[in-house]
Parts: C-alpha cells; structure tokens; sequence
C-alpha cells in the first residue's frame, strides 16, 4: 500500500507541476482593436473578441486579460481548481465596460456564474464596471469559491452583485451604487460569505441583503459563518432596506463598517424568510450615524412567519447615533432576549425593549443589564467632520479608549491596528 500511496502523491505532483506549468495568459480586445474568436487569443496582437469564447475556453490555472473597451457579459458555466483559478480581469489600468448580458446568459443579468448540472467553482472576476444590467450586474448561483475584486457595479434594474446558493463567495473592495434594489445580496442559504472592503451607497433597498430563504430548497434556510468587514454603506433604503441587512444570518461577524445617511435601519437582525431570527452574531466596532427620518441604528425585531427569535446577539464598541427625537440606538424585542448583550457603545438617549411599542432612556434600557459601560454622546464631540461625512475621532473624542477589548477586531476601517493607546476606540476607525 506504501507504493501505491507514492505512486498517487508523485502522479499528484506531476499534474500539480503540469497545471502551474500550463497556466496561460489570454486576451480579449473589442473587434475594432483586432479582437477576433478565431484568433488563438495567446497575444496581445492576436486578442479574441468575446468574453463568452474566453471563458469557455480556459483550463484551470489559466487568466483573461481583457483590453478597454466596451462589451457584452457571458455566462461560465465550468470551473478551475484549488489552487488554479480561473481567472478574467480587466488589463492594468484598462478600463472594461460591460453593459448588457452576454448572447447565453438565462437571467438576463450581465454576468453570470452558473451550471444547471453542477457547482460552478473557483473562478476570479476582477475589475470590470458593469452597468445598465436589465436584472443584476454579477449573478452567481450554485456556486463556490467564486470571488468577485474591483469590479464598478452601476445602475442595474435590480441589485449589483447577486448570489443564490453561493458558498464562500469573497466579495472584495467594489463599488456598488445606484441600483433598482439592493447593492449586494447573499440569498438563499449559502455559508462562509466574505463580505468585505466595498463602497455601496446609493441603492434602493439595502447597501447589504443577506435572506437565508427557506422557502428555497435545498438548504438549511439559514446563512452562516459570514464575515462582513470594512464596508463604506451610505444612502440606501430609500425605498426601505437596511444598510445590512441580516433575514436568517447567524454565526456571523459584522465589524469596523462605517453607515451613514442610510434612510430605513441601520443594521438589521431579523427572520422573516429565513429560518431563525439572526443569532449569535458579533457587532462589532460598527459606525452608524442615520439620516433624518431613518428607523432604528440597530434592529432586532421579533421573528415573523412563526420563526424562532434571534438569540445570542452581541453588540459592542458601536456608535450609534440618529437625529431622530422618534427612534433611538437599539431596538429589541423583548427584555428577555436569550443571550442578548449590549455595552460599550456610544448611543443617544433612546431605546426600546419592546419592539418599537415603548421608547425607553438609557437609564431605563441600563436598569435591564444592558449598555451598562456606554455614554451619550453627539457627532460634532465625537468626529472629525460629520458635516461633511469624516467620522474619524477627533481629538478628545469620548469614544477614544472607552471601547472593551475585543480579540476578533485586530484592525480598524482604515487598517490600523487595535488598540492604541492602551485601550479600544469605540467606532470603525482608532485614533492613533
Ligand atoms: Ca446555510
Ligand atoms: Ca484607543
């Protein structure tokens, strides 16, 4: 068995060798540029034309580079390896437009990521602006390993970049603004999501959608693992629509992301489709300052359809400010919330325990154990510039070293490590 086994592992490292050996460059470019599908694609003189041949076309290991220029989307539908993805970017400091759906995409979305027969797998999209899409601009279904960096995602008819049954998606450092419902939407009940380091503002709904969908089969109707980290979320929700919004999200990490100006809540922890409210989640060293008229900086109402409520959620080292004289920092649904914990947060002075029906003070909200540690405070003794959206503490800022320590939060928004000073800053960004 011994000499079987290094048979195996030498055959391995043979085709392992060979994969890396073989991976190639291609190139794409508009066929006014010389693009052309019968091209052998291996040059920057002899490009292919479209997206669609090339991603039908690579093996594993393999990258795209696509020229400026202006094109129609496509629709993989096979898959690289661990270890040797496959790979279609936008060339160094090109800059790729794809406006409308490719001639084989089935959802009408300008780029898709699907097999009816099997899970796509471990394919990079990077740096693409993708606009105008008649339904989402990046959809990815049954899925795994798929990352999607650096792309622009602008007015689509419905959210920017989509996901269903999308497993470790890493959803990394683009823009998504001004589309007709959400800017990203992990739905359905995949796991391990990676959501981190983008700028989503502008978007009808949510800046974030997460809806574990029950009701979708299979899976468990519930989202979990997720890590949502460093975002920029501002002007969402105008047609109602947390700037994160978790429907059946649990066991997930929401850190060091700065909301502004978003008009429905801020962060939203819920079940309506999903299977439970959204439990056990940390919530970390968020920045939260809500537009005028807004609901509640943090939302965890009572589950609907009969759904378990959330359990187990923790809240510290946020700021969470709003104007509003008629909503306030925190709203939960009852006091008895299992496992529920608040606490070295900046607030104002109103909260609810009872979903809503009854505003409390934080001395009243103190008096049922939670936010013990936390202040009031107000955005011009806490930032920078709030007027014209720099949330940086400003120098004897209340929120410098009044956070707890918290192992999971390493860094800030701005990557600088915590804590300094001796003790943690409250907020997505650390004085230094
Ligand atoms: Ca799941
Ligand atoms: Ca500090």
């Amino acid at each position: 068995m011994k000499r079987f086994y290094s048979i195996v592992l030498t055959l391995a490292t043979i085709i392992c060798l060979c994969g890396s050996a073989i991976a190639n460059t291609y190139y794409v470019a508009t066929p006014a540029s010389g693009g052309d599908d019968s091209n052998p694609g291996t040059s920057t003189t002899q490009p292919w034309a479209t997206l669609q041949h090339a991603v039908d076309t690579i093996a594993p290991g393999d990258t795209i580079l696509v020229k400026t220029g202006t094109y129609v989307g496509f629709r993989a539908e096979n898959s690289g390896l661990p270890g040797a993805v496959k790979t279609i970017k936008a060339e160094d400091g090109g800059n790729v437009l794809v406006n409308a759906p490719g001639p084989f995409n089935r959802h009408s979305s300008n780029i898709e990521f699907e097999n009816f027969d099997a899970t796509v797998k471990y394919w990079v999209i990077d740096g693409f602006e993708v606009a105008d899409s008649p339904k989402y601009g990046i959809d990815l279904r049954d899925t795994d390993h798929i990352t999607v960096q650096n792309c622009d995602v602008h007015d689509s008819a419905v959210t920017g970049i989509f996901t269903a049954f999308t497993y470790h998606p890493l959803i990394q450092n683009n823009e998504s603004g001004y589309n007709g419902e959400h800017g990203i939407y992990q739905s359905n009940s995949g796991d391990f999501p990676t959501i981190v380091d983008n700028y989503l503002h502008h978007n009808f709904a949510a800046g974030i959608h997460m809806n574990g969908d029950i009701r979708f089969k299979p899976g468990d109707g519930i989202i979990s693992f997720g890590i949502i980290e460093d975002n920029i979320i501002l002007e969402n929700g105008l047609g109602g629509g947390s700037g994160i919004n978790m429907d059946g999200v649990s066991d997930s990490i929401v850190q060091n992301n700065l909301l502004y100006d978003n008009h429905a809540s801020g962060i939203s922890l819920y079940a309506i489709d999903g299977a439970e409210g959204s439990s056990r989640n940390k919530v970390y060293n968020n920045t939260i300052v809500m537009a005028p008229s807004s609901r509640w900086c943090i939302n965890i109402p009572k589950s609907g359809k009969g759904r378990p409520n959330p359990v187990g959620n923790k809240i510290k080292n946020n700021i969470l400010y709003t104007p509003s004289t008629t909503k306030g920092s925190v709203l939960i649904y009852s006091s008895t919330a299992s496992g529920f914990e608040s606490d070295y947060n900046v607030v104002v002075n109103r909260f609810s325990a009872s979903g809503g029906k009854r505003i409390i003070t934080l001395a009243q909200w103190k008096a049922l154990g939670y936010d013990l540690h936390s202040i009031i405070s107000m955005p011009n003794d806490l930032f920078v510039n709030p007027t014209n959206d720099d949330y940086h503490l400003k120098t004897g800022s209340p929120a410098i070293n009044a956070g707890t320590s918290l192992a999971g939060v390493m860094d800030d928004l701005d990557g600088i490590s915590r804590p300094q000073g001796g003790a943690y800053d409250i907020g997505c960004y650390e004085s230094q």
